[in-house]
This record gives C-alpha cells, structure tokens and sequence, in this order.
C-alpha cells in the first residue's frame, strides 16, 4: 500500500539531488577559464555558441553577419535585466569590436544562439561558424560541442 507514495517521494527525491548536482556543475564551469564551445543540443533546438574575437585590426570593426553550417537562423543575443529583475535575452543588431579588444560570447553574456538545428549536436561533434566583419573581412571558427 504505501509502495506507490514512497516511489514516487524517491523520484521527487532523486530529481532534487539531479538538478542540484546540475546546477553546481554549470557553476563551475562559470568560475573555470572559459572554454570555447557549443552546447549540445538535440534536433530542432536551440544551441549557443561560447568563443572569442579579438579585433587585431588599427580600427574598431563591426560584425556583418555570423553564419554556421548547422543552423539557417544564427543570432547574436545579449543578457539583460528585465524591470523585474529577471534576466530575459534579446536579439543584438549591431556587434562592435574596438581596435585592438576582444568580444567575448558568453554564458549570461553576448552570445550567439544557434536556431532550429538541422541535426543533433553531442560531445564530439564540431560546428563551423563564419562570420564577416565589416574589416576583417571572412572570418571562420570551429568549434567543439561540449556541455
Ligand atoms: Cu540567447
């Protein structure tokens, strides 16, 4: 009789000390060096992509466009505080790199998402973005799918 209601305090239970463990991991990896990736993601979904630039031109740059070849919609995003104090996440049109500095696409920073995409992402798997800087011209980076 009381089997099924301890069952399922198990499974409340277990996804508690899950997430909690979850949490801390991505916390770590937060205060770690920053590691250039994308996050695995399944098909159809939503992904971002972690990684610097450094602008090694005399003159401040600007980012044209960003592209990769495992999504068609690929869009730089910032973090932001919304009124109430959450943090929310919007589109960023224009992405400016002064001479000399480099731009960090980060977690709870700017970012880049890649949209709907066309197959599933794992560990092992690599991802090719291109971006074209109003200067710089083409500029390709690959990048490796780690959580
Ligand atoms: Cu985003």
């Amino acid at each position: 009789m009381n089997i099924k209601p301890s069952l399922f305090l198990l499974v409340i239970l277990g996804m508690l000390i899950f997430s909690t463990c979850t949490d801390k991991d991505q916390a770590s990896v937060q205060e770690n060096e920053f590691i250039e990736r994308v996050r695995p993601v399944e098909q159809s979904g939503t992904s971002a992509a972690y990684f610097l630039y450094e602008n090694e031109l005399m003159n401040p740059d600007t980012l044209l466009s960003i592209t990769s070849n495992v999504s068609d919609l690929v869009q730089v995003h910032e973090t932001y505080k919304t009124d109430d104090g959450m943090m929310g996440m919007r589109e960023r049109k224009t992405v400016v790199v002064e001479a000399g500095e480099v731009v960090t696409f980060e977690q709870g920073g700017l970012h880049v998402m890649l949209i709907n995409v066309e197959k599933s992402l794992a560990e092992g798997d690599s991802v090719q973005l291109e971006m074209v800087w109003a200067r710089a011209g083409k500029v390709q980076k690959k990048l490796p799918v780690q959580p």
